[in-house]
């Protein structure tokens, strides 16, 4: 059916604040509920990515509250825009990676993913949108750089004055010019899941008396866990918890960590928990891996697959190298070294890990804060990594303990943490980074807390690739001893500003690694309180999330 064509052009009024951050343009519902918010950060997509008319987009999101009312303004300003096909998941459901595969595999020009991945839904809670380039990664820095111009300068969007596109049946439909084309959200993505894992091995396994858990927190991944691991691995029904999407999460964060994911970790770490725990965020990137009484940090994870890739399908005949965010603890470069692999260091946020993949330097890429992924698309994947680890279970019979312990032996161990103070004061914040910095040039030679300070720095990235350089990535302290603190603020809130220090220190001996983190970690956290009076200045009397 062809609907009545009638492209209108509004006149708005610019805003000055949709930059987008770390990952999209995220803010509260109600900045996003503004008149004209959307219509005008969408308009200026269109304005900066070049010509779209008669391209192709991939279109979806997590499901979170306000996401389909924003998938019909985007399907009515694409065709007004001239794009000629939009690909769309069933109920505007996509989760980032399959999103990102969608892209690639398809062809498309580009693709709009609408979600606040790991913050919370819901009328009082957070949306976003984020724009991928046709890579399928998110849009690097000159392009939401672009974007953010255009949206300073917007006068006028277009949109098609037509009535609501049903998005609830699969099938093709008609904007003016442009075929809206509703698509089954999770089968392509799970064949490709199917295509690098070993199904019939993971089967066996489960078959044997290997147990696991999934928690999707009631987000993005339940659909997608249902398929791979109920119906194509076989795995017992309730195998998959909180596995229907709901527009706000259930009331809960949908962020897969050790405070988030309570429930699961309790199971775990109780004695009739299963062999293997894992959740998913919002948007279905990220990852928490739990073996039964053992948490993997994810930076242990991205070492650990970097280090038995070789076991899993897909990456059968090797990787070329591995990338981190600086962030992240240094365990990857100890397994590179080892294996003489590649390994790069990047800013903290996705898109800084789509030229190193592009150029095939790069097979692997990891982040501290959960998330871990490969080429297969230019997104982390939590489900990915999680197929994975059953991989690896399955491939080795051993328990996620002991393929921890033996990393550890053979790598060395990086201790690790991260110390979140969320919504604190933004003054408050900014002061304390800027105070630190100006301080940075005479800090080495000192001593903090007993322990003495042999080189700081504040991070910036030139890109071996395309040049580009992104400066102020965070502060680096480094010990002498081997310690470091790295302290740099969140660029995905919403409300006031969140510190986040990631703390970390490696010990290479076997024989004194020692089973408490904190504990492990203890002079480094207090020399991070000292050496910027943090608690004080922040007002603070403890952090709000430790993971
Ligand atoms: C956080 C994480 C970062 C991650 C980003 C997006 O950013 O630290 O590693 O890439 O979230 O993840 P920030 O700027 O708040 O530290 V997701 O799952 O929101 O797409
Ligand atoms: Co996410």
């Amino acid at each position: 059916m062809v609907m009545d064509m009638a492209i209108q052009t509004i006149s708005t009024t610019a805003f000055d604040d949709q930059n987008p951050g770390t990952s999209g343009l995220r803010k509260k519902v109600k900045v996003f509920q503004k008149p004209n918010y959307v219509e005008n950060f969408i308009q200026s997509i269109f304005n900066s990515v070049g010509d779209v008319s008669g391209k192709l987009f991939i279109l979806g999101g997590d499901g979170r509250f306000f996401n389909k009312e924003v998938i019909q303004k985007i399907l009515k300003m694409a065709a007004a825009n001239k794009v000629g096909h939009i690909k769309v998941g069933l109920n505007g459901i996509l989760s980032t990676p399959a999103a990102s595969h969608l892209i690639r595999k398809y062809k498309a020009f580009g693709g709009i993913i609408l979600s606040a991945s790991h913050n919370p839904g819901g009328p009082s809670g957070d949306f976003g949108i984020k724009y991928n380039i046709s890579n399928g990664g998110p849009a690097p820095e000159k392009v939401t750089k672009a974007i953010f111009e255009s949206s300073k300068n917007i006068t006028s969007y277009k949109i098609e004055d037509c009535g609501d596109i049903d998005i609830a049946k699969l099938g093709k439909t008609q904007i003016g010019s442009m075929v809206v084309e509703v698509i089954d959200p999770v089968v392509d993505y799970a064949n490709l899941m199917e295509e690098l894992f070993d199904f019939d091995l993971i089967r066996k396994a489960i078959a044997g008396g290997l147990t696991f858990r999934f928690d999707a927190l009631n987000a993005v991944t339940g659909p997608y866990a249902h398929e791979i691991f109920e119906k194509r691995l076989g795995m017992k029904k309730g195998t998959v918890v909180n596995g229907t999407p709901l527009p706000d999460f259930g009331g809960r964060h949908p962020d897969p960590n050790l405070v988030h994911a309570h429930d699961l970790y309790e199971l775990m770490m109780s004695e009739d928990g299963p062999d293997l725990g894992a959740a998913s965020d919002g948007d279905g990137d990220r990852n928490m891996i739990v073996g039964w009484k053992r948490f993997v940090t994810p930076s242990d994870s991205l070492a650990i697959l970097a280090a038995n890739a070789k076991l899993v399908k897909g990456y059968r005949n090797g990787i070329a190298g591995i990338a981190r965010s600086m962030p992240t603890s240094a365990a990857a470069d100890y397994v590179a070294k080892k294996l003489g692999l590649n390994i790069y260091e990047t800013p903290t946020g996705w898109k800084f890990f789509g030229n190193l993949l592009d150029a095939g330097k790069v097979t692997f890429c990891g982040e501290e804060s959960f998330g871990t992924g490969s080429n297969h698309v230019r997104e982390k994947d939590g489900l990915w990594a999680i197929l994975f680890w059953l991989n690896l279970l399955a491939a080795t019979g051993k328990s996620v303990s002991e393929i921890v312990e033996q990393h550890w032996q053979l790598f060395g161990r990086s201790y690790y943490t991260r110390h979140d103070y969320e919504e604190v004061d933004q003054t408050a914040a900014k002061a304390l980074i800027e105070d630190l910095r100006s301080r940075l040039g005479k800090l080495a030679g000192t001593d903090v807390a007993g322990l003495t300070i042999a080189k700081a720095d504040d991070f910036s990235y030139h890109d071996p690739i395309d040049g580009s350089v992104s400066e102020h990535q965070g502060i680096r302290i480094f010990f002498e001893g081997g310690g470091r603190i790295v302290y740099r603020l969140s660029g995905t809130g919403t409300a006031g500003a969140t510190v986040r220090i990631y703390m970390e220190h490696y010990v290479a001996d076997p024989l004194k690694q020692d089973d408490n983190t904190q504990e492990a970690l203890a002079a480094l956290i207090v020399a991070a309180d000292e050496l910027v009076d943090l608690k004080k200045k922040l007002g603070r009397d403890a952090p709000s999330v430790i993971t």
